[in-house]
């Protein structure tokens, strides 16, 4: 593991809160952690004119190589929104991730400067870096942060915010060891938990059901084939689910996952008749006392135009009669459900006015809720 120190700086939307995403989304498992925040400072733009920036200084401990280090710092600032312009010049931006020092290492290529060549010019860089590193000696220069910034020409003024970056920016999901995402049909369970496993390295269980020879059956003709239908899903989901969780993933975190088994019982309530369900629960309490059961369970709830609109986006012929009514049953059954099981740690989140694909800050916001939500629980 090497050390490196980072400059990130934001001068446009929500400035603090992009800084926090930066430090949040750094991190990458066994292979890069944030072990240092410095102070939050609001500082002038250096070098051009444009609106007051807040900057901070991190140092991580990472196992990249510094190529890498720089890689996964552009997909980081892509992830936050960072548009790079052709325009010449510095231009305001959402993030700026910067690399000021890899140990000990100078490198002098076109693309990658370490140590980063206006270190010694900017004291929106030595201000906040001499709070976590005032001893570090720059490898070329041969001084220490600290009289580097004592001997800094740039006369800024740099003034200390009461905003605080959590200070080891942990992955939000890393203390957990199962959340899983519920949700009608049509609600974005399953984007939703592909994104959290993919930017928090998680595990992810996704619901496979394409080939269950009842599902367009029952659509067509719902008496006849309720029964069938919801004893091959439980059969399914309860064999899926028990290979899936049965060996834990050593690269992973925590396992994310788009479905819970119970929402066997949940679909099962709404179609089968009174006898048939009763059949049928007493199968499911068997199989349901077997499997690992979540420590969050998030329940997203969107509006039946919302899930008849995303059914329609997705195209799949089968589902594309659904009525609104069925739906509005689904999702009474998932709300009755939740509230009289008291299932442990339910979120609720409405999404019906958020789109966390196309939107960014619609997406942290949902990611936030569920971090902020497990910090409770
Ligand atoms: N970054 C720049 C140019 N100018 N000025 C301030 N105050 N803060 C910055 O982070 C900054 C800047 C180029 O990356
Ligand atoms: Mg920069
Ligand atoms: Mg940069």
């Amino acid at each position: 593991m090497k050390r490196a120190y980072l400059s990130i700086g934001s001068n446009l939307g929500n400035k603090i809160q992009h800084l926090q995403h930066a430090v949040t989304y750094l991190e990458k498992g066994n292979e890069l952690k944030v072990t240092a925040c410095s102070g939050v400072y609001q500082t002038p733009a250096w070098g051009f004119s444009g609106e007051d920036f807040l900057n901070a200084c991190i140092a991580v401990e990472t196992s990249m190589q510094p190529q890498e280090l720089l890689f996964h710092i552009l997909e980081t600032e892509k992830k936050l929104g960072r548009v790079r312009s052709e325009e010449k010049g510095y231009q305001p931006r959402t993030i700026d991730i910067d690399i000021l020092f890899y140990g000990d290492e100078v490198i002098r290529s076109d693309h990658l400067m370490i140590p980063h060549p206006q270190i010694p010019n900017r004291r929106f860089v030595l201000h906040p870096l001499a709070d976590i590193a005032p001893g570090k000696i720059h490898p070329e220069l041969q001084k220490t942060v600290m009289q580097l910034l004592e001997e800094c020409p740039d006369n800024s003024e740099i003034d200390m915010t009461s905003h605080n970056l959590k200070p080891v920016g942990k992955n939000p999901f890393a203390s957990l060891h199962y959340l899983a995402i519920e949700g009608n049909i049509g609600s974005g369970k399953t984007t939703l938990a592909t994104k959290i496993a993919e930017d928090f390295n998680g595990k992810l269980i996704l619901e496979r059901f394409a080939d269950n020879p009842f599902l367009p059956k029952f659509y067509e003709d719902r008496n006849r084939y309720a029964f069938p239908l919801e004893m091959s899903f439980l059969a399914d989901r309860y064999q899926q689910f028990t290979d899936d969780t049965s060996q834990p993933d050593l690269f992973s975190n925590f396992m994310v996952s788009d479905y819970d088994i119970f929402k066997s019982l949940i679909f099962a309530n709404v179609t089968l008749a009174e006898d048939e369900f009763r059949l049928y629960r007493k199968l499911f309490d068997l199989m349901y006392r077997e499997v690992t059961k979540p420590d969050i369970y998030v329940y997203l709830y969107q509006d039946t135009d919302k899930l008849l609109q995303n059914i329609k986006k997705r195209g799949r012929k089968y589902e594309q009669n659904i009525p609104p009514d069925y739906l509005e049953k689904i999702n009474k059954g998932y709300l009755d459900f939740i509230k009289t099981h008291q299932y442990p740690n339910v979120l609720i989140l409405d999404v019906s006015e958020l789109d966390f694909v196309q939107n960014k800050n619609d997406y942290h916001y949902v990611i936030d809720k569920i971090h902020n939500f497990k910090d409770e629980v």
